[in-house]
């Protein structure tokens, strides 16, 4: 058997998501060396259409980070969204805008999720020559339990690697090898729906985003730039995205976000259309002696609350400072509660992702949240959200992010 290829850093990322990437950030400008390892070509991860809403603590920290240039000139600023619904069913539907400005102060960015990977790579790989390896395979963690944990894997050119580490960061989204290392408790909720998503070459006809629920079901409209919309549509698990043909689509579309006034562009698809199953997952422990998850790899939201990326980058904040103070300082205090520090958070957002869910979806009248009393409470919660000032403004400061520490 040929001998590994050694090498040695202060903390092994496994995972170029915006954990990971977001990571390696921080810890670069307090001084903390890192290797990412990323199982997919730079390509791949540059390319993959997934968040769109940043909240305003996630812009502020990449404002902070010295990473927000393209984010400031190309990101648009919005100041609401609209639940659009009717009054009764068969009734058109009327939009109802939560005023984020005017309730909480502030605001969200749409600014996509790739775009910011993209802008994190060039700052890492083609500005600062730090090291992220791509189309790491088999990759392995070794020794969390002890002071000198390992990776291993095969690299891009075949050759077998070991990375040497004090600390590992389990960035590596829900299909990691992280997570189950930790074998944590999982609390879930897997949702009775998805989500068919569409990224089309159409100008928005709105500045803010639409969460629509009509009897046939939620729909979303979405922006990704002045030419770009991205639109949603709820559809039944285990759905065949070819059985949705593009007229199919559309059709769908029309229906659900109808309201006097509002009009959709059309245009082609830059894309397939995909399937997104909705569930709500929560790992705790976020670790195992000097293994940390952080992100998608410890808990997944629904996307109707847009907190994914969000929580992502809230976790490796907590993460990075504690692994500064214990790397610089010999202060494991961060590192003990990161856990903890963390799920608080999480835990605010899995209640308002599955709050969001649970209010604008259209669930089957043969289940519990689909009969005349489930419909009736879904009703009342939508007009009392959008006639109440103080509910509006639980959703706003939701929406728009808690700052990071209050929660
Ligand atoms: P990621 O982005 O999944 O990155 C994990 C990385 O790890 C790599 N990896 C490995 N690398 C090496 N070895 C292995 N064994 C590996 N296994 C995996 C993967 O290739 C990948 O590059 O996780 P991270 O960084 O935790 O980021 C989480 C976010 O990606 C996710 O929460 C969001 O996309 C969720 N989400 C949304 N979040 C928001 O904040 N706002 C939104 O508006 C929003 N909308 C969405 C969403 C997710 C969606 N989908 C498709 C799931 C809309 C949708 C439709
Ligand atoms: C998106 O633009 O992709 C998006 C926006 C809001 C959501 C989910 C996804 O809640």
């Amino acid at each position: 058997m040929t001998q590994r290829r050694e090498s040695r850093t202060q903390v092994g990322i496994v995972g170029a998501g915006p954990a990971g990437l977001v990571l390696a950030k921080l810890l670069d400008l307090a001084g903390v060396e890192a290797v990412v390892l990323e199982a997919r070509d730079r390509g791949y991860v540059e390319a993959r259409v997934r968040a769109g809403v940043l909240e305003a603590p996630t812009v502020e920290l990449l404002r902070e980070m010295g990473v927000a240039g393209r984010l400031e000139r190309e990101g648009m600023p919005h100041t609401g969204i609209s639940l659009r619904f009717a009054e009764a069913p068969g009734a058109p539907a009327q939009d109802h805008r939560i005023d984020f400005a005017d309730l909480v102060g502030t605001g969200i960015t749409v600014y996509g999720q790739q775009e910011v990977v993209k802008d994190l790579l060039a700052d890492r790989v083609d500005d600062a020559g730090l090291p992220v390896e791509f189309g790491v395979a088999d990759l392995a963690l070794h020794d969390v339990d002890s002071d000198a944990p390992s990776i291993t894997w095969t690299d891009a050119d075949g050759a077998d690697r070991v990375l040497h580490c004090d600390v590992i960061a389990g960035c590596d989204g829900f299909h990691g090898v992280s997570r189950p290392l930790v074998a944590p408790d999982i609390a879930e909720r897997v949702y009775p729906f998805s989500w068919l998503g569409v990224l089309a070459k159409a100008a928005p006809t709105t500045d803010e985003l639409v969460y629509a629920h009509h009897d046939d079901g939620f729909a979303l409209y979405s922006m990704r730039s002045p030419e770009v919309t991205r639109l949603y549509v709820q559809v039944p698990n285990d759905t065949d995205p070819s059985d949705w043909s593009d007229a199919r689509i559309w059709d769908a579309l029309h229906t659900r976000l109808a309201c006097d006034g509002f009009t959709i562009n059309e245009g082609e698809f830059i894309e397939k259309p995909s399937v997104t199953p909705m569930r709500s997952m929560v790992a705790s422990p976020m670790r195992r002696g000097r293994l940390f998850l952080a992100g998608d790899a410890a808990h997944i939201v629904p996307p109707t609350g847009a907190k994914g990326m969000n929580l992502a980058i809230a976790d490796v904040r907590v993460l990075a400072d504690a692994v500064v103070r214990a790397l610089r300082e010999g202060d494991d205090a961060g590192l003990a509660a990161y856990s903890d520090t963390c799920l608080r958070r999480v835990w605010r957002a899995e209640h308002f992702s599955w709050f969001m869910t649970s209010m604008l979806h259209r669930f089957d009248p043969a289940t519990e949240g689909g009969d005349a009393f489930g419909v009736g409470l879904q009703r009342s919660q939508l007009r009392y959200t959008v006639t109440s000032r103080a509910a509006a403004t639980s959703l706003a400061e939701n929406y728009v992010g808690l700052p990071h520490g209050a929660v």
